[in-house]
């Protein structure tokens, strides 16, 4: 990494911590990434944000502060990006995916807090994240229990602001939720100085729906039955980086990296040997640097090619309306869009068992792995259900719950080998 020292001491953070941070993530990335064959050449810009993860962008946050610009930090993919960036702030995903930080998050929280969560604290508190640093604000949502107590005590440390999310979807709750992004919409005024106007924010959904257009283009690439393109990690990092790169930015090399695949499906170029078993990975997000499942699975003789997750699919899928004729149209326009995710947190979730459904016959899966992260309840005890209609549909089922620490890797290879053996 190049020399950020001064801005990270300059942002207050504990810079001897986070060192030990710094010099276990390139042995990490290069073991998991480095090391697999025939990768994207397009993958060098994501190696290189990699490689600079504490440095290249947040310096580019702080420049923005500098010419005036509010940095808005969020956790969930229901907080409408494009408010922000119609306010004419930069945004950026927070959730933790590293174990480092868990320790500093079981401070605050209960151990039994999933590790998302506790990691996420942990990030902030002890001051090794310079994302969680530079943010001027942090935009919560009602979303799992764990989040929203989390939110009280991260509320001690830093501005937050909530939107309080439906957990049902009518149509009051669909008006709820629009209702919702216009008061969002006048905080990010408040706190910006500036006025979204409707050719803003129309705009800044364009700028957003081009982000989600490039990241489907890749996702497709991954449905060509006789090929795999590109590893699911590779996929998965794209999707890591996207929650905190520069939009526009994010399109551009999407669609670089979409390019090479198609032109992979037509040369017939594939990272896997052929017949290697195809999975679906749903469930509870994989925030970066968690490459953990996706690392077992593709060392275990099955590739991953595609994630129901908010790390995968529910980022892109779905465009919000365009060309909007009043502020008013532009929120429920947001609200139809973003009220199409389906998390577990709704009830009942109906939409996202049919979308692991068709998204199985869309991706010409062999078999359908589901991942908990260890203390969501939500996710946890939606299983039942997917299970239910995962074994209706006559599809092949592996039920996982795992953590950011390696304690389970062994035991989690042995059964994702035996699960791939009986894919056949
Ligand atoms: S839309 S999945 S990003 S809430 S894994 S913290 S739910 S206890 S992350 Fe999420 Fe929004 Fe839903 Fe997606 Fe809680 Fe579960 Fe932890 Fe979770």
């Amino acid at each position: 990494m190049s020399d950020y020292l001064q801005m990270w001491k300059d942002l207050d953070m504990d810079v001897e911590t986070h060192d030990m941070l710094c010099q276990v993530l390139p042995t990490a990335f290069g073991d998991t990434f480095l090391s697999m064959e025939n990768r994207p050449e397009s993958m060098g810009f994501y190696d290189f944000v990699v490689s600079e993860i504490h440095g290249i962008r947040p310096s580019e946050m702080i420049a923005a502060q500098k010419e005036g610009k509010k940095v808005v930090g969020t956790f969930c993919v229901y907080v409408p990006d494009e408010v922000i960036n119609a306010a004419g702030a930069l945004f950026s995903g927070l959730c933790g995916g590293s174990q480092f930080w868990v320790p500093g998050g079981e401070k605050y929280l209960p151990k039994n807090t999933c590790p998302l969560v506790k990691a996420s604290l942990g990030a902030r508190f002890d001051r090794t994240c310079p994302f969680f640093r530079i943010v001027d604000l942090i935009v919560g949502e009602t979303t799992c229990d764990a989040k929203k107590k989390a939110y009280e005590i991260l509320g001690e440390d830093v501005p937050m602001y909530i939107m309080d999310m439906p957990q049902m979807k009518r149509d009051i709750d669909i008006q709820k939720w629009a209702d919702e992004i216009k008061a969002f919409a006048a905080k990010m005024e408040e706190l910006t100085g500036n006025t979204i106007t409707v050719d803003g924010l129309n705009d800044a959904i364009k700028t957003i729906n081009a982000k989600r257009k490039a990241l489907a283009r890749i996702f497709d690439a991954r449905k060509n039955a006789d090929n795999i393109p590109i590893s699911g990690l590779d996929a998965l990092l794209i999707m890591q980086i996207a929650f905190f790169d520069d939009p526009a930015r994010c399109a551009e090399m999407a669609n670089k990296v979409a390019d090479e695949l198609e032109q992979r499906n037509k040369d017939g170029v594939s990272v896997f040997p052929a017949g290697t078993k195809r999975i679906l990975l749903t469930g509870t997000p994989l925030a970066i640097p968690n490459w953990k499942l996706h690392h077992i699975i593709e060392t275990s003789g099955a590739a991953v090619v595609c994630e129901e997750m908010c790390t995968g699919t529910r980022y892109f899928e779905n465009l919000v309306e365009e060309d909007n004729a009043t502020l008013d149209d532009a929120y429920m326009a947001l609200s139809k869009r973003y009220m199409k995710n389906n998390c577990s947190c709704f009830t009942p979730n109906q939409g996202r068992i049919d979308d692991i459904l068709r998204m199985a016959k869309e991706y010409n899966v062999d078999g359908i792995i589901d991942t908990n992260l260890k203390f969501c309840c939500l996710y946890d005890t939606e299983r039942r259900n997917v299970e239910k209609a995962v074994n209706e549909a006559g599809i092949p089922f592996l039920g996982i719950e795992t953590d950011y620490t390696d304690s389970d890797a062994e035991q989690l290879r042995t059964r994702i080998e035996a699960f791939v053996e009986m894919l056949g």
